[in-house]
């Protein structure tokens, strides 16, 4: 009998520390269509906003996809950034995203939260708009035909 007691005291304790330590699984997808390189890190932030005050839980995946973290629970602006130079900080000229709906309310220990979607910009190092090869033989076949449309219209008049 008291061995019971004993071992159900142990899980119980032990199931008390774990429920004390749980945290909030948060997954979803970066996607980014600029041309930049370098690891993508994703940060959840106390306060105010991004860059205000980052929790201990992050994560980091080298190309677009899909990431998860585990962070406690609470309130997050959720944020990413593309580390082009690798210092683990986030420049001015470095794509970067947040999520939609920040900031997001995480009040439960072991809850999964998923679709945590990021877009990265991708303005900075967009190129210059220009005509793609069907643009130009379409432009061209409209300036080849109102060039005709016109000759007849001089025919006829
Ligand atoms: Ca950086």
């Amino acid at each position: 009998m008291k061995k019971i007691i004993l071992w159900s005291f142990i899980s119980l304790s032990i199931l008390s520390y774990s429920e004390a330590f749980a945290l909030v699984s948060v997954s979803g997808n970066v996607t980014y269509s600029g041309s930049k390189t370098g690891d993508i890190r994703v940060i959840a932030y106390e306060g105010s906003g991004c860059g205000d005050m980052a929790v201990p839980g992050y994560a980091t995946i080298a190309n677009p996809g899909p990431y998860t973290m585990e962070i406690p629970t609470g309130t997050y602006y959720i944020c990413a950034y593309r580390d082009v130079n690798d210092n683990h900080m986030q420049d001015s000229n470095e794509p970067e995203g947040s999520y939609q709906f920040n900031p997001i309310n995480l009040p439960t220990d072991g809850a999964i939260v998923n679709n945590i979607n990021i877009t990265l910009n991708g303005s900075q190092d967009s190129a210059v708009p220009t005509l793609s090869e069907w643009g130009m033989i379409f432009m061209s076949l409209i300036l080849a035909g109102s060039a005709l449309w016109m000759i007849r219209r001089r025919q006829l008049s």
